[in-house]
Formats: C-alpha cells, structure tokens, sequence
C-alpha cells in the first residue's frame, strides 16, 4: 500500500442544498475509504471544494438580488455544515472561486497554450434575443446528434453520456424560444492531440474500473472532438488575455484543476511540499457516472497538455445515481430527501449504515426505499450488530462484575472463532483495497452474526463449562468490531469502544490490530447501554407519506 493519498470527490455546485443522491454515490464511499486508509497508516487527505462557477448560479444569485459572491460563500458555508454533521471528514473543504484556484488556472491554461494545445475561434453560438444572452450549456435545449435522444442539454447528453459538439433543434431553456445564432470568438482545447496518449493511460491505469475504461476507449475511437473552453458571462476565471471582457473560462476547464489547488493550499500551509506529495500519492478521484466524459477524459488530457506537472488519477472509483422509491429524484417534484432534514430525524450512521450496503462499486443504479431502510436498520444493524454488543457486553457486566475472565482451555467451536478474530484484518482489509465497501461491511455482519450463533450456542447464562472462555473470546470480538466499524460508523464504533472501558479515539487505533486478542482477563470493561434504537413503523409511514406531495 502506498503510504501517502489524495482523495477528493466531485465539488457540489454552490447552488443548493446536499441531498441523499450526492452522497451516497461520492462523498460517502470517498469518507469511508479515507477513513480505512488512514487506519492502515497512510498519510491520507480528503479534499474537496464548493464549485462556484457557472451560469446557473450566476442567474441564481441575480433572481435573489444577490451578488454571487454572497450567494456562493452561503452554499460553501451551508453544504460543509451538512457534510460535518454526517460525518464526512474532510481534511480541507475550499472553493474554486478561492485567489489560489484563480491563479492556478491561469497559470494551466498559459502552459497549456504554449504547449500548443488552445487555439482561438469564431464560433457562432445560440442567442436567445428575447433574454438577450447567449445561451450556452445547460441554457439551450435539443435532440442529441449521437443517439437522437429529445430534450438533452446541450453540454451534456444524459441518454448517452456524451458531449455534443452542436446539439439539433436547439430551444432556449429559459423561455422556450428558438435562438439566432450569433457570432463569437471562444478558445479551443485540441483535445483531439490527446486521443493516443489517453489510450495509453488508461491501458495502464490497473486501478479504473474496467468497463468504465472499455465505453471510455470506445468514444475515443470513435473521435474525440475539440473541447469549448470559453463562456460570454461575468462570472468565472478570468481568462488571462489582455482586453478580453464579459469572457470566463468554463466551469469544467476550471473547476477540477481546484482538486489540486486546494491540495497544494492545504498542504503548503501545513509546510507540506504539496506539489511532491502529490506526484508520490496515490489519487482518487470519486465521482458519480454523470462525470465519467470530464474526469475521464478532459481532465487527464489537461494534466498530460502541462506534461505530467500532476500525476494523473490513480483511481476514479465511479458509482451510479441514487433513485428514491424507484423513481428519479426531483425537487421541483418533491420527490427528494434533503440531507439536513434526514439527519434531523436519524443518526447519521443510520444513513451511512444503509447506503454503504446498497451501494455495489459498480455504475447501477442503487434505490433508497423507506421499508428496506428500516429493515436493514432494524433487523441487520439492531438485530444482529447491536445485538452482539449488547449481550456480550451486558452480560460480563451483570456476571462478572464488568470484568473479563480467564478463559478455558478452547473447544472446537471456541477455536474456529478465534480463527475468525485473527483473520478478520485481512478478510476485510482485502474488499476495502478493492473499493467493495458494501461487501466488506457485509462481512463484518456475518462475523457479528457468528459471534450471536457462537454465544447462543455456548449458553453462558448457564454458566456451565467453557463460559469463561465465550466471554472472552465475545468481548474481543466487539472489540474487532469497534476498530473494524470505524470508517463505516465512526459514531457507533466509538460508542462501543468506550462501552468496552478503552480509551482514546478508536480511529488512532491501526486495521490490523482487530484480529489481536487484546482484551486481557482483568481488563474492566465500561457501563453499557444499547448503541442503537428501533426505527418505528409509523415513522417511516410519516417520512413515505412526504414523498411528492
Ligand atoms: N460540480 C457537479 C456534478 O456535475 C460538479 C462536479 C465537479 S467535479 C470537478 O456532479
Ligand atoms: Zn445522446
């Protein structure tokens, strides 16, 4: 394992709030791999930044009679709140409006234009004379000239995944009118010299996923075609030309190239040299598979057009959309879960619990579902994690003063668990490099689910022969657990770490010491009570009964 990573997950526009969809898809799995990697000893940071570019928000910010200045430092402020209070630990959140993205920028797009790799175009563009703008991206609507799929986006075909040079049957989106075409000059990424050299990362990136890479490489076989990096709006990076006005680079030239400004800001503040930090990590890029096109391929072209200055991606660990009661989610529909308003009701690792379960490495969709959301609760996280604590730990309290005794001399069965402890770092630790959270948590509850059968079948309360030992081995189990638990429920795991009389922050605790033995006999274990409560049917009846109305 490499001892030093970077990881960052896709910037939430400033333009409202998290919802469910974000971060089961991105920010959680990214949480959760920081998490494990950091308790393998790696030097590992979590970055991430508001997007604040971008013609949406410009507009928005104008209907609020506000500058986007204001509008953009309010969603920063607003979305970081969010993320905290689901426990996704960021190690540094910035922006990309922030003075050293800015400058960041600039300084790319200047190397990249000496390299050769812009070029300067008339272009006639969409103009929606009844707004009185150029329409560009999002603000002009069509027929998708790939796959002939109605109603897309202009910048982004979400039937096809791919980016239209010129979509057909243009509308404006704001008003519906059909727009002129107007004159204007834009500068070019040639992204078409780097269709070889992409090939070539991409066939020796082992760590992509596979059938990302193979429609991927199909699209650059296809042809790729040369990347509009420029907007006719006031609001963006300035592009670094003398004399140019009211022209911004696009929100994607510059909202990726904040992966590493923001790095290089924390890390230098830390008196990290964050440029050689980077380039020795490894770096993860998660991403939800909307922005496979722009992580995939206008990203690492851009790092290649300033000659490798930034290691490309080691890992773009790519997931699909969330679907709430299988259906898309809509907010102009309400059919949507913020993620403020489901924390104010469930604990955060409620959350985290059931949809680190749902959520294969794969690009299928996954679906939020009240009832299945209960259950897992309820039956799998209560009824057998929950459980195992619970009685494990109660019962050397109200047995044995709180104090774990001297085992016996180990049977079969007493063995076999043992073997469980001691392979569980490895077992596990092998998913989680693989980027299989949902497995590797599901792995961790067949073991809490061998520990109930191991206890039930042992019978201590019958105090006969070999309860000393089942006590022992079971309160080491929950020990494994607590470790094991912490990058998926860090709450949780520390509930039960100090329900088990340790102290400190289990997360400074290393992965491999769960398959230790560590629990002494004589070691006084704390006060106990349940970690978790029952969700309620009629609560979720409540939450469902929200839904589209
Ligand atoms: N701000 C959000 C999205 O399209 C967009 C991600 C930028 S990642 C550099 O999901
Ligand atoms: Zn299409």
């Amino acid at each position: 394992m490499n001892k030093k990573a970077i990881i960052t997950s896709a910037l939430p526009y400033s333009n409202g709030e998290i919802h469910l969809g974000h971060v089961a898809s991105t920010y959680l799995p990214a949480d959760v791999t920081t998490r494990f990697l950091k308790q393998n000893g790696v030097e590992a940071y979590y970055i991430c930044a508001s997007d604040d570019y971008g013609t949406p928000i410009l507009i928005q910010s104008e209907k609020l009679k506000q500058t986007p200045q204001e509008y953009v430092a309010h969603w920063n402020k607003r979305d970081y709140e969010d993320f905290t209070a689901f426990d996704i630990g960021f190690d540094f959140f910035y922006k990309t409006s922030s003075e050293e993205n800015i400058s960041f920028v600039q300084d790319v797009f200047k190397k990249i234009e000496k390299n050769g790799h812009i070029y300067e175009k008339e272009i006639i563009q969409a103009f929606c004379t009844s707004c009185d703008k150029f329409l560009p991206d999002r603000f002009v609507k069509g027929t998708c000239p790939f796959c002939n799929a109605e109603d897309q986006y202009s910048d982004l075909c979400e039937k096809c995944g791919r980016i239209p040079e010129e979509i057909e049957n243009p509308h404006c989106s704001i008003c519906g009118e059909t727009p002129v075409q107007k004159s204007t000059n834009h500068y070019f990424f040639k992204l078409k010299n780097f269709s070889e050299p992409l090939l070539e990362y991409l066939e020796n990136a082992p760590y992509l996923q596979k059938d990302v890479k193979k429609y991927v490489e199909n699209w650059i076989k296809e042809g790729l075609v040369d990347w509009d990096i420029t907007r006719d709006i006031p609001w963006g990076v300035p592009i670094p030309i003398d004399g140019l006005k009211d022209k911004v680079f696009y929100g994607w030239f510059d909202n990726h190239l904040a992966y590493i400004s923001s790095t290089l800001k924390f890390l230098n503040d830390k008196n990290i040299d964050g440029k050689s930090f980077w380039n020795d990590a490894d770096i993860y890029h998660f991403i939800g598979k909307d922005i496979v096109y722009h992580h995939y391929l206008f990203l690492p072209a851009m790092r290649l057009g300033i000659e490798k200055e930034f290691k490309l991606p080691d890992y773009i660990p790519t997931r699909g959309h969330l679907t709430l009661e299988g259906k898309k989610i809509s907010k102009s529909r309400n059919w949507y879960i913020g993620l403020k308003d489901f924390l104010e009701k469930f604990p955060a690792d409620y959350l985290r619990f059931y949809l680190i379960s749902i959520n294969p490495y794969s690009q299928d969709d996954l679906n939020f579902d009240w009832e299945q959301f209960s259950t897992k609760i309820n039956s799998e996280l209560i009824g057998n994690l929950g459980n195992l604590v619970n009685r494990a730990l109660g019962f050397t309290n109200k047995t044995f003063d709180g104090v774990v005794p001297e085992p016996e001399k180990f049977d079969e069965k007493d063995s076999e668990s043992e073997q469980k402890i001691k392979s569980l770092a490895e077992d596990i630790g092998k998913l989680m490099e693989e980027n299989h959270l949902d497995r590797a948590l599901k792995q961790l509850m067949e073991f809490s689910a061998h520990f109930n059968q191991y206890f039930q079948h042992k019978e201590p309360w019958k105090k006969g022969p070999g309860t000393n030992a089942c006590i022992y081995l079971s309160v080491n189990a929950v020990r494994s657990i607590a470790i094991c638990l912490q990058s998926f429920l860090p709450k949780s795991s520390q509930k039960i770490w100090s329900q088990l009389g340790l102290d400190g922050n289990v997360s400074d605790v290393n992965w491999n010491e769960m398959s230790n033995l560590e629990l002494k006999s004589g070691h006084k274990i704390g006060a106990t009570e349940p970690i978790f409560s029952k969700i309620e049917q009629s609560v979720i009846d409540e939450e469902q009964s929200k839904l589209g109305n």
